[in-house]
């Protein structure tokens, strides 16, 4: 079994730097993945409401800690509240509605997925009118139902994702420093200046998509192959490993926990087996030199449909 590695969030608690993601890997598929990857030793999924799958993933929680693969207390499991349920009145009853379909009676980490909101009910908005200005709901009173949840027992840990150091910092004035903010990470968005912000705050930091999210339904034609990069594929040889395997070594060395996602046997041992690689630092001033601030996910999806949000600001 590969050693797992931890990270130290504020209160002490260790953190698991390496787990499963879960967006997109459909009902049908997703079972089996979760299955395999706590059978093969992940001891972290990351899962969210709007990836429509926590069903499937509860009945695999389930059936894997009645088989023996691991016990709850062994599992570190997040979830997301979604953009229609920022108001605070909607928070706890997302929350249980996610431990209902995960099957728990709580969750070791909840995130505040997006700084957007939506009306609630609203999946994804089609016009105007089915958004929320921040304005009408406010992330500091959606933070302070979040913190309420975690006095409550439903979650362990609250923090955000996709938040930069002013939402971070209105936040933690109204209620607790978030203990994790999850992001988009990878070699061609390194995000140094907000890794270092969070180290000063104590936050930890996630990475995801750290293989570039290679499945996402719209692509862009610009969009740079991180598993086929020239550098990458060089490292990989010389450390006789995958690129993947280069990719998620990198993103523990650097102190973020990270969470690819896969639905196959194969590249979910390979994705946990990274953990045994070791990279030079000759590798490390390699790939810092592949920083572009690219983002595969720009956050234009949230900026259409005369959506008062511009994909800009989502990162303040
Ligand atoms: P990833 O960067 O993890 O890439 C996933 C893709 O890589 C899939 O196509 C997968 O295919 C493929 N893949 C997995 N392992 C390998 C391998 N060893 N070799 C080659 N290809 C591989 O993308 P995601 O965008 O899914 O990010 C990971 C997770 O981060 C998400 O699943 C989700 O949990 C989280 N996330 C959170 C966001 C947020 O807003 N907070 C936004 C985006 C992601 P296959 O399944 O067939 O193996
Ligand atoms: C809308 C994309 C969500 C991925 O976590």
């Amino acid at each position: 079994m590969t050693v797992q590695k931890h990270l130290t969030l504020q209160d002490g608690t260790l953190f698991p730097a390496f787990g499963l993601g879960t967006w997109k890997s459909d009902p049908g598929q997703v079972y089996d993945a979760v299955r395999w990857a706590l059978q093969a030793g992940y001891r972290h999924v990351d899962c969210a409401a709007i990836y429509g799958n926590e069903p499937e993933v509860g009945e695999a929680l389930q059936d894997a800690f009645e088989a023996g693969d691991c016990t709850r207390e062994e599992l570190w499991v997040t979830s997301k509240l979604w953009n229609d349920s920022h108001r605070k009145e909607h928070v706890r009853p997302a929350l249980e509605k996610t431990l209902a379909d995960l099957r728990l009676d709580y969750l070791d980490l909840y995130l505040i997925h997006w700084p957007i909101a939506f009306r609630h009910g609203v999946t994804f908005p089609k016009s105007a009118d089915e958004f929320l200005t921040l304005e009408e709901a406010p992330l500091e009173q959606t933070w302070e139902a979040m913190a309420a949840c975690k006095d409550a027992g439903l979650t362990r840990q609250i923090g955000v994702s996709n938040m930069g150091p002013s939402r971070i910092e209105s936040l933690s004035q109204v209620g607790p420093t978030p203990a994790v903010n999850q992001v988009e990470c990878h070699p061609h968005l390194q995000q140094r200046a907000l890794i270092d912000f969070c180290a000063s705050k104590d936050i930890a930091v996630t990475a995801y998509s750290p293989l570039g999210s290679t499945d996402r339904a719209q692509r862009k034609d610009d969009e740079p192959a991180l598993l086929d990069h020239p550098t990458l594929l060089d490292i990989a040889a010389e450390t006789r490993a995958t690129v993947a395997q280069v990719l998620i070594a990198w993103a523990v060395h650097r102190g973020t926990a990270v969470i690819p996602k896969s639905v196959d046997k194969r590249r979910i041992d390979e994705n946990l087996q990274a953990l045994s690689v070791e990279l030079l630092p000759t590798h490390l001033d390699a790939i810092a030199t592949l920083d572009k601030g690219y983002r595969y996910l720009d956050g234009e999806f949230f900026a259409r449909g005369g959506s008062p949000y511009a994909a800009a600001d989502i990162w303040l």
